[in-house]
């Protein structure tokens, strides 16, 4: 019998083991390259979020989304370790010191046990990660120190046994310990969430981007959008791209092989599916690489194939038809604007698809077979279109909202069209909220399709107070954009982009 000896569990030792543990997953994660169970959960989660959830979470969230969902996760984690520590915690004070390593050895190998057996192959990643980018041998280098770190956390964050010798020592030695711990958790979290923090791939959306954009869009600023939190660097020495599937003779290349293939070069624009009226998911770049139908040729498609499917680093899967995949506009890249294609835009390769929104653009791509079914991709599987070609759209860019717009003074209205490779072949614009239209006039192409228009007009407002700009483009097959208002999902967003313009009257004549 113990004096006083608590039934109820404390939480606090489980927490603060699951912080220490959490601080290993974060840290190891970047230079393991192991996936975090968390990240593989999202990853597993996010298919599954019924569409209409999917877009009431955009909506409330938008950006925010993405990095919330994580924050659950990480909140989840400590939850849960917490509970494992009530448990260990009711446990432990009727055991010896011996008795409760053992009690710790089978939580590690318990969990081990979970995590190779459930979590991991749930997850795509194969018994133990064998099917994983990581392997089965750096899953275990990942998983084991997260487990014992976790356990062993636990066992000294608790009081020792009270029959034990010597208790004020070792109540000395457990303060020690706790304090020290604690200090170095403190002194890691930061950095280390400093360095996750830097490499997450956040989504900016701006509905209303101002400005004319530059032609081509600068690296720096192309717009990002990626399912991951942190998103993979391939190691280029290792990495090859495996053509197969149902084709004669299936074949793998190295990056340098690749890049001896005949190339060349194109200018192409990118849009999200996601990208909202008047947003700024859309960027234009120069890219160099081959068609993809070079490699589909040289492997032999066989009879029966219905889909191109590529499978990325990252997990990520898309598909495209094979018509679509034969065309000589449909692309594999590895330079961006003259440079080696960034790790945050696909490299060491990936795809460009003609009419077709980003998210079949793939990056990462480490596989491309040949298939004989629809195949449905990452964001099909939620609900997202599956042909997912480009609505013509159109946006004014300017006057911006820094702009002084006089009433009889001429102000510059423009901004950009792009209708994917249907090309654009006329833009209209109104100064009375789509009551009147006139003609804007086009810049000239950039390329002959698959890149983004400009277009301008001179406009001298009548009439002082507030007036609805807005615009509208014709495609080159002929068909003007619908004004009927969709949200981005599932098929890309459409309606016409306004924008209120404050005129102000004109300056009395001064001197008079
Ligand atoms: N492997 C992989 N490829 C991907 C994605 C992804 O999450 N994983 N996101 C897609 C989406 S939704 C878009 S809009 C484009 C964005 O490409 P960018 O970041 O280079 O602009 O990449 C597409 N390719
Ligand atoms: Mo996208």
């Amino acid at each position: 019998m113990r004096l006083g000896a608590k039934v109820t569990g404390s939480w606090g030792p489980g927490l603060v083991a699951a912080a220490a543990m959490l601080l290993w997953m974060l840290a190891a994660r970047l230079w393991l390259r192991v996936l975090s169970p968390i990240e593989l959960l999202a990853d597993w989660i996010i298919p599954r979020i019924p569409l209409s959830w999917f877009e009431m979470g955009l909506s409330l969230l938008g950006g925010y989304a993405k990095p919330l969902l994580y924050l659950l996760g990480l909140g989840a984690t400590l939850l849960l370790g917490a509970l494992l520590g009530v448990a260990y915690s009711r446990l432990q004070y009727q055991l010896s010191m011996r008795a409760r390593s053992r009690l710790a050895e089978a939580l590690v190998v318990a969990l081990l046990l979970f995590t190779g057996l459930v979590l991991l192959p749930l997850t795509g990643q194969g018994i133990f990660g064998v099917a994983s980018s990581a392997g089965m041998l750096r899953t275990l280098a990942y998983y084991l120190p997260a487990y014992l770190i976790f356990a062993a956390v636990l066992v000294l964050a608790h009081p020792l046994p009270a029959g034990d010798a010597d208790p004020g020592r070792r109540r000395v030695l457990r303060c020690g310990l706790q304090g020290g711990g604690a200090l170095l958790l403190l002194a890691a979290a930061g950095p280390v969430l400093g360095r996750l923090l830097s490499r997450m791939t956040l989504t900016s959306v701006t509905a209303n981007a101002e400005g004319m954009p530059a032609p081509v869009t600068p690296v720096g600023t192309f717009y990002n959008v990626s399912k991951n939190a942190l998103d993979p660097r391939v190691d280029a020495a290792k990495w090859r791209l495996n053509v197969g599937g149902m084709v004669q003779s299936p074949f793998a290349l190295s990056l340098d092989e690749i890049r001896a293939l005949p190339s060349i070069e194109k200018m192409h624009t990118l849009q999200c599916i996601s990208n909202p009226i008047g947003g700024n998911l859309i960027g234009n770049a120069e890219w160099q690489g081959f068609p993809l139908r070079d490699l589909l040729q040289r492997a032999g498609v066989q009879q029966g194939v219905v889909d191109i499917k590529l499978t990325s680093e990252d997990g990520y899967t898309e598909s495209i038809p094979l018509p679509k995949a034969m065309e000589p506009g449909t692309l594999l890249v590895y330079d961006m604007n003259g440079e080696p294609l960034t790790y945050k835009h696909g490299a060491p390769l990936r795809l460009l698809v003609p009419n077709i929104y980003g998210m079949k653009n793939a990056k990462w791509i480490t596989s491309i077979e040949a298939v004989a079914e629809d195949f449905k991709g990452y964001w099909q599987r939620q609900g997202w279109s599956d042909v997912a070609i480009y609505q013509t759209m159109s946006q004014l860019r300017a006057p911006s909202t820094q702009t002084r717009v006089v009433e009889g003074q001429s102000t510059e209205v423009g901004g950009i069209a792009f209708a994917g490779s249907r090309g654009i072949q006329k833009v209209e614009w109104s100064a009375d909220g789509g009551r009147s239209w006139r003609e804007a006039e086009l810049l000239p192409e950039l390329t002959e399709v698959d890149t983004w228009r400009f277009w301008q007009a001179e406009w001298s407002p009548e009439q002082a107070g507030n007036a609805t700009l807005m615009v509208r483009a014709t495609d080159g097959e002929g068909r003007t954009q619908t004004d009927e208002q969709n949200p981005t999902l599932p098929d890309g967003a459409t309606g016409y982009h306004s924008l209120e313009v404050r005129v102000t009257a004109r300056e009395p004549a001064t001197g008079g």
